[in-house]
């Protein structure tokens, strides 16, 4: 582990990082540096095997680490700037973390020396770090910034995939020490208890009805597969978890319903479901709390009996499961056929839009998916569409549509990134976009453009607060002014169109379809 080029600089604990990285595969830095971060600035210079992309917000920064680690199921690292730069960033490492994507922080501080000092940056970037990271550290010394980095990689790694934050003092960066180390292996996913398995066989067999809940790999096409063998040899229902990191899908792929967002759909789909069994999922519950509704959507008296743990090898998991029952692989397995949706003329709706995309969309595309209340309809009008994934909003905080597409499409350079974008949740990191064009990424964004927090309108109703008056509608209103999307993305360097009837939509977006790069088109409903 030598860097590439051999300056007269001598080897610092911030080359000791960047080589330690690099040797756990860890080859991409999405980054918004400052002062104490130099030296690692400066060894990532020396080191041109490290891509580093520039985040306009560390909320770019964070969310990109999380699309790439979805797509590539491996850390980037991020770099960022004292407490203030991550707390910027946690947002969407509070997303990653919910999606379980391994993501590795470096966090640069000031030198151990100047924290006596109090100088403006410090702060307590352990205590921000912790509540969204599952592994912390503040390296004591550029001795220890090697062994600090591969610990950090080999929890990263982890499955199902973590978040590990390392603080980064200045003078570790800086201070001379020796060469990195070879990566620490991380283990690889547990194996589920043949107790675990026997309970949930003979579940089955009971002949209750029974949902099996899958998320991470088991949202994987071949773990889907092993998964449909069992449904349909047993009658027990698949239904996906919520919202998911990844879930592949499309035809030729096994299908799998979500459990909807609103609380009346989740208790609609569970209704007569006597036992649930989890597979790496989380027991389903209301997004929010409403007065006098449940918390659960779950019937009362439904069993929940656990298969899988996030952490356990969840496609190992349904083949043992599957042995135990005894359930082959013959037979007519239940995949999706080649099916687009027709288009829908005239004014544009999230169904029509919806349904240009199911119809337009390319083999492989990854479908970045914000589009909160406009794509109520979009699972299923892209559900026949050539094989792609689909990656979602993990832990309801909005604003990671674009930044998610950003580290997607560096993930997956020969694939397309579609993200269907709120207008409102656009706007907490529309930064990204300049990154797409100046990393030239095959993204196309689609911006729900109708200019209001309309989720919230709907919610203000739901918890019973009444009809919105003039200070509510304040709050929900993105009228006056009103958002130049396309002037917006223009002006960080992404070419755009405003449209706003269906059939001009679905030329924009098979011409943006066609051709490679960043396109934005503003969907005005
Ligand atoms: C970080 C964060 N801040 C605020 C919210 C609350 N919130 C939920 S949805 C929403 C507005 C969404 O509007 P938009 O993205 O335009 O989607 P639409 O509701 O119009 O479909 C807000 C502010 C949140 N979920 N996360």
């Amino acid at each position: 582990m030598t860097r590439a080029t051999s300056e007269h600089a001598p080897y610092a604990g911030a080359d000791a990082l960047c080589d330690t990285l690099l040797a756990g595969g860890v080859e991409v830095c999405f980054a918004n540096p400052g002062t104490s971060e130099m030296h690692f600035v400066a060894a990532l210079d020396r080191q041109p095997r490290m891509r580093c992309i520039l985040g306009l917000f560390e909320g770019v920064v964070t969310g990109a680490a999380d699309g790439y680690a979805r797509m590539a199921d491996k850390p980037a690292v991020t770099l960022l700037h004292c407490g203030p730069g991550l707390a910027n960033g946690l947002a969407n490492l509070h997303n990653a973390r919910r999606a379980r994507s391994p993501i590795v922080n470096v966090v640069g501080d000031h030198a151990i020396h100047h924290r006596a000092y109090d100088a403006p940056l410090t702060s307590d970037v352990e205590g921000l770090a912790r509540p969204m990271s599952h592994w912390v550290r503040s390296t004591a010394s550029a001795a220890t910034v090697a062994q600090d980095a591969a610990e950090a990689i080999r929890t990263a790694r982890t499955a199902p995939g973590k978040i590990a934050t390392l603080i980064l003092p200045a003078d570790a960066a800086w201070s001379e020490t020796s060469p990195g180390l070879p990566p620490l292996p991380a283990p690889p996913p547990a194996e589920v208890s043949a107790a675990m398995v026997a309970d949930a066989a003979a579940a089955i067999r009971s002949g209750r009805r029974t949902v099996l809940l899958l998320t991470g790999r088991a949202l994987r096409a071949p773990a889907l597969a092993t998964a449909e063998r069992i449904g349909r040899a047993t009658g027990v229902r698949l239904l996906a978890q919520q919202s998911n990191g990844r879930i592949e899908r499309g035809a030729g792929r096994v299908p799998v319903e979500r459990v909807p967002y609103p609380l009346d759909g989740a208790i609609a789909i569970f209704r007569d479901v006597e036992q649930v069994i989890l597979v790496g999922a989380a027991a389903p519950v209301a997004f929010f709390a409403y007065p006098g509704r449940p918390s659960s959507p779950l019937p009362d008296g439904c069993r929940i009996l656990t298969l899988a743990e996030p952490e356990d090898d969840l496609p190992g998991a349904l083949d043992a499961l599957a042995d135990a029952l005894g359930v082959g692989s013959g037979g007519q397995p239940l995949i999706q056929r080649l099916e687009r949706p027709a288009m829908i003329d005239g004014a544009l709706t999230p169904d029509s839009i919806a349904a240009a995309v199911g119809a337009l969309m390319p083999e492989g595309a990854i479908l970045c998916d914000e589009a909160l209340t406009s794509g109520r309809r979009l699972f299923e009008l892209t559900r026949g569409a050539p094989p792609h994934d689909v990656l979602a909003l993990t832990g309801g905080s909005i604003g990671i549509g674009l930044p998610l597409a950003t580290g997607a499409a560096v993930a997956c350079p020969d694939r397309k990134v579609i993200a269907l974008q709120a207008d409102g949740s656009g706007m907490y990191t529309a930064q990204a976009l300049w990154t797409q064009a100046r990393e030239g990424l095959d993204v196309v964004t689609i911006i729900f453009a109708n200019r209001s927090y309309a989720i919230l309108r709907n919610e203000y109703r739901s918890v019973g607060a009444g009809e919105p008056g003039r200070n509510a509608d304040r709050l929900f209103d993105l009228v006056e002014p009103v958002i130049d999307w396309t002037g917006l993305a223009r002006s960080m360097g992404v070419e755009a169109a405003r449209v706003e009837d269906a059939r001009t939509f679905a030329d924009r977006l098979s011409a943006a379809l066609r051709r490679k790069g960043p396109f934005l088109i503003e969907a005005v409903m």
